[in-house]
C-alpha cells in the first residue's frame, strides 16, 4: 500500500525538523568487517536489534509522536521508529530483509524522490521484480509477510543531489525488552529549525 498521507506544506517542515536533527552514521557489521554508512539514522521508542551495532532508542519526542499518531491511525500500534537520512543518491541501502519478523512496517518518505525496489533472493543475489517511486509525503505499508518473502532496498542513485529522510515504524508481536516510552506532547511537535 502507498500513498500521499500529508499536505505538501505539511510535509516541506516536517522534512526541515528532521533533516536537522542529530544524525550519526551507521556501523554495519558485514564478511567480519565494521562498515560506515552514507546513511545517518536515529531510532525512537523500542529498540530495532537489526544488527549487532545498531543504536540504542532515544526516547520519543513529541515531533516523532506525532508522525506516529497519524501513522498509527492507519497501521494500528507501533513499537518503534527509525528516522534515516540520505544526504544525496549516493547513500542508499542495500538488499535486506527487515530483522525481528515485524507485522508491519511503514515508512514515510520526506526530501528527494528515490526508488524503492522489492526483489527475490536467489542463492547468493537478489533479483528486483518490482520497483516504485517513493514521493515527498508519501507513506509505504510493507505487511509482515511481504517482508518475509520479498527483500527490499533504496538502490544509490548517483544523479540525486538533494536529500532525502525517511521515519520507517515497525510494530513487533513480541514486544522488545528494552524500550523506551512517554511523549511530550506539551509544546510545539515539530519545530524547524
Ligand atoms: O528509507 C527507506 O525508506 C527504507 C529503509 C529500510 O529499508 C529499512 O529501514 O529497512
Amino acid at each position: 500500500m502507498h500513498g500521499r498521507v500529508r499536505r505538501a506544506e505539511d510535509a516541506n517542515e516536517l522534512f526541515r525538523a528532521l533533516v536537522a536533527m542529530d544524525m550519526a552514521p551507521e556501523v554495519i557489521r558485514m564478511y567480519g568487517r565494521n562498515f560506515i554508512t552514507k546513511r545517518r539514522s536515529i531510532q525512537f521508542g523500542a529498540d530495532y536489534d537489526y544488527n549487532a551495532t545498531a543504536k540504542r532508542a532515544e526516547e520519543w519526542t513529541s515531533c516523532i509522536s506525532a508522525i506516529r499518531e497519524r501513522v498509527e491511525s492507519v497501521t494500528g500500534p507501533v513499537n518503534g521508529a527509525l528516522v534515516q537520512s540520505y544526504p544525496d543518491g549516493k547513500a542508499g541501502i542495500g538488499w535486506h530483509r527487515d530483522a525481528g519478523q515485524p507485522e508491519v512496517i511503514a515508512s514515510l518518505s520526506l526530501g528527494a524522490q528515490r526508488e524503492f525496489g522489492f526483489g527475490v533472493a536467489t542463492g547468493g543475489s537478489c533479483k528486483e521484480v518490482w520497483r516504485m517511486p517513493l514521493k515527498h509525503g508519501s507513506l509505504l505499508i510493507i505487511p509482515g509477510t511481504v517482508n518475509g518473502t520479498l527483500k527490499h532496498r533504496v538502490p544509490v542513485a548517483r544523479l540525486v543531489k538533494e536529500p532525502r529522510v525517511s521515519v520507517t515504524f515497525r510494530r513487533f508481536a513480541k514486544r522488545p525488552s528494552s524500550s523506551v516510552i512517554g511523549p511530550d506532547l506539551n509544546h510545539d511537535p515539530c519545530p524547524a529549525r
